[in-house]
């Protein structure tokens, strides 16, 4: 007999608050050093290099930036070899930065509410964005690319973490063209082939979103664009063998308040809920019809995965009932988390030839970051890993792994709660590993106690016996978004 315990206010919170907002602290320091603070043993198997993206500066010489992801793009580097470990973080340095670091003031609009001082007079008309390259960084065709879906990448040297410029892959981009944070890489057979599937959108009253897929090498293998209706804000894309997937979100941009130098970009788009969300399949050989597929609205950011099934196809991802803003005169450190919709991981069922969807609340707990095996990416899955709140219901930041067994049900936790706060989990198979969990999941966790971040390493095959290792930085790394990890 289970009796489930009543949620009451008065219930002790997991984490507590001061504790999470230090970790929103700019770390305006650059460093490197070999990380000589470590708890457990770093995996023998485990070579290469951890790259973590993520806001940098939550102000500029002071003042204040609105939201965390208008944050300027600072890139940590973990290069693991031989069981020790080099630490190393850089600021990418985008024209924006050197500009606002040398004026010592915010210089531009951020998309997510930053203005400049001076009221709506210093602000109107102003639509320049600023490229703050700070959203994910990934190492493919031997080049290291700060990665900020609304501009094209930079490089960086990836050894000395060394801003070498805005970067066209080559000529694949257009000087200002977009390529969005979040590619896809698609597994060869046999370890050879793998493909970088990627895109870019142009919103507008009907928005374009252009696919990429890259060799190994970095050589562009296909190229296609597409206009769907409406605005569009698409953060993320999940892929199978035959299509890129994307969640149009019931939104509607009403940009006056932005030109009048009142809101930012992104303050004025609104959540629309009695709009459908749709599902937008794009067919990767870019000859065959656009589908859209209707579903109920929610919000989605990210997707887990997808992968297609007789006829159908299933798409992974983290739902939220509304587009969650930070109002223009909040401060997001003060966020009520109760208030805002947390995250669920649902799953979607899209029937081409019936053109319906259906869909399953996989789990509730509040949950962001997912990620999964590399060999699965656009294939059926057994296990996914995820950012949790410690916390079974309610809104609360991230400070737990979950994993899930889809094919048991079976859950793990291992959480950092009171005082640690987890970042995305980047899963590292084991070499030569057979089994889909047989590998490390990989994240920064802030350690409030500490005033410092670590790197946590977990055995992904039982995560509930805590880390195998953690590797003490000497300072803190402000909550960051996403990351990569490139073997030796
Ligand atoms: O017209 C507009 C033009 C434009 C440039 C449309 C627009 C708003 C789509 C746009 C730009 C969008 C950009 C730049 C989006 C950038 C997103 C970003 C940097 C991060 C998103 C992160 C998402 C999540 C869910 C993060 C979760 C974080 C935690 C759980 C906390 O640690
Ligand atoms: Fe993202």
């Amino acid at each position: 007999l289970q009796i489930s315990q009543p949620q009451t206010a008065a219930q002790k919170s997991s984490y507590d608050r001061t504790d999470w907002q230090r970790g929103y602290e700019s770390q305006p320091n650059e460093s490197d050093y070999w990380i000589d603070d470590i708890e457990g043993e770093i995996p023998a198997g485990l070579q290469g290099t951890f790259f973590r993206n993520g806001p940098g500066l939550l102000d500029i010489n002071g003042q204040r930036i609105h939201h965390p992801f208008d944050g300027d793009g600072m890139v940590c580097a973990i290069a693991i070899s031989e069981g020790r470990a080099h630490f190393r973080n850089r600021f990418v340095r985008t024209e924006g930065y050197l500009a606002e670091q040398e004026a010592g003031k915010i210089l531009h609009r951020g998309v997510f509410g930053t203005q400049k001082p001076g009221g709506w007079l210093a602000n109107i008309f102003d639509v320049k964005i600023k490229n703050i390259a700070n959203t994910n960084i990934i190492y493919w065709g031997e080049k290291l690319l700060a990665l900020w879906e609304a501009a094209q990448p930079y490089r960086l040297d990836p050894r000395t973490l060394e801003t070498l410029g805005l970067d066209t892959l080559d000529g694949i981009l257009e000087p200002g063209e977009a390529f969005a944070a979040h590619p896809r890489i698609e597994k060869g057979k046999n370890g050879k082939g793998d493909r970088l599937v990627n895109f870019s959108v142009k919103p507008g009253l009907s928005s374009t979103i252009t696919i990429y897929e890259l060799d190994e090498s970095g050589k562009l293998l296909q190229r296609h664009a597409h206009a769907i209706p409406g605005f569009a804000f698409l953060h993320d894309m999940v892929i199978t063998p035959n299509y890129c997937i994307f969640f149009q979100n019931p939104v509607s941009f009403n940009p006056l308040l932005f030109f009048l130098g009142l809101r930012s970009a992104a303050q004025c788009i609104q959540f629309s809920p009695n709009k459908p969300t749709q599902a937008i399949l794009i067919p990767r050989n870019g000859t065959d019809e656009v589908k859209i597929l209707e579903t109920e609205p929610c919000f989605v950011f990210h997707h887990c995965n997808a992968w297609e099934e007789e006829g159908e196809v299933f798409v992974d991802s983290v739902c939220y009932e509304s587009f969650p803003t930070v109002d223009a005169d909040a401060d997001f450190r003060e966020l009520d988390f109760e208030s805002v919709p947390a995250g669920e991981l649902w799953r979607f069922k899209l029937n081409l030839q019936e053109e319906t969807v259906q869909h399953q609340v996989v789990e509730t707990r509040c949950c962001e970051f997912p990620t999964l095996h590399p060999n699965n990416v656009g294939q059926p899955y057994r296990y996914l890993y995820i950012g949790a709140a410690d916390a079974p219901t309610g809104n609360a930041p991230l400070q737990a792994i979950l994993k899930m067994d889809f094919v048991t049900g079976e859950r793990q936790i291992w959480s950092a709660a009171p005082r640690g706060f987890a970042g995305e989990p980047v899963f590292v198979p084991r070499p030569d590993a057979v089994a889909e969990d047989d590998g490390w999941l990989l994240l920064l966790m802030y350690d409030a106690a500490n005033h410092r971040s670590t790197l946590v390493i977990l055995d992904a095959r039982d995560i509930t016996k805590g880390p195998v290792a953690r590797l003490h930085l000497k300072q803190h790394i402000p909550y960051g978004l996403h990351g990569s990890f490139t073997p030796n």
